[in-house]
């Protein structure tokens, strides 16, 4: 099993003008397109810079949170799985990403239901990937999605997710191999034990969804303590703007599939 964030592919999907209308929990103002449009861009142009190939597909019109392709499905090295969006607005995505990913993956399997998973509360470790239970993500989709993961090759825990926070990985991420950042609300998740957990320092909370690609990090750039933490750590870091689409609830790990 290789490292949980030794990536060399990512697929990302450009937004549609209609992602200014993207899901946001809590109301709140659309976000600016031609910001959003940048954000988007600057994160393709990191991925690339980190030595990734980058596969952009078209945007979707009909689909305004299509630009969080992490949501719709889970890419592995050795195979992808095809997930059951809980927003049953974001349902239809997944029909619009099964040709790229057959194209890229040797094997390619896909929840059948009922339950549903989304991507973002699936937390890859370097021993087992924890799916965290949230309002996308029921039991019967987590408990599929075990198994379809076992199947790849993956053993998978299943966690909860607080309560007012969208997705697991919204309140968490992975600084290395026995390190994760988290919210406080998720620092003593059962399932981090043996893990090292560092919590978001006062009023970065939204800093957790960080992304680690290989031996970089990327951040959001509005949140100068994490960098300082990250730093003292010696990590190297890449800020980027993350602005705009917060305003639909999303961070940095959403915007793309890695493996
Ligand atoms: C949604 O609510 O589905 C989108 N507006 C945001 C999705 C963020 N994705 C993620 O955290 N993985």
């Amino acid at each position: 099993m290789t490292a949980p964030y030794a990536f060399t592919h990512a697929l990302c999907r450009a937004p549609a003008p209609s992602a200014i209308h993207g899901i946001r929990a809590n109301g709140g103002p659309d976000p600016d397109f031609t910001g959003l449009l940048a954000e988007h861009e600057a994160y393709v142009r990191a991925l690339r810079a980190l030595g990734l190939i980058v596969d952009v597909l078209d945007p979707l019109d009909a689909f305004p949170d299509a630009l969080f392709t992490e949501d719709v499905a889970l890419t592995f090295p050795e195979g992808a799985i095809l997930l059951r969006p809980g927003a049953p607005s974001r349902a239809g995505e997944v029909q619009h990403i099964r040709a790229a990913l057959a194209a890229l993956h040797p094997r390619l399997l896909e929840m059948t239901g009922p339950g549903y998973a989304d991507g973002g509360d699936i937390l890859r470790l370097a021993d087992r990937v924890i799916i965290g239970l949230s309002a996308r993500t029921d039991r019967a989709g987590a408990e599929e999605l075990a198994g379809l993961l076992g199947q790849v090759g993956y053993s998978a825990e299943i966690a909860e997710t607080p309560p007012d926070v969208l997705h697991f990985k919204t309140g968490c991420g992975l600084i290395d191999a026995g390190t994760i950042l988290a919210v406080p609300a998720l620092a003593r998740c059962p399932q981090f034990a043996g893990l090292e957990v560092v919590t978001t320092p006062p009023g970065e909370e939204e800093a957790a969804n960080l992304l680690r690609i290989n031996d970089t990090i990327l951040v959001g750039d509005r949140w100068p303590a994490t960098h300082a933490l990250l730093a003292a750590r010696g990590l190297a870091i890449r800020p980027l703007a993350t602005a705009q689409i917060a305003r639909i609830d999303a961070g940095l790990s959403c915007m793309s599939l890695r493996w």
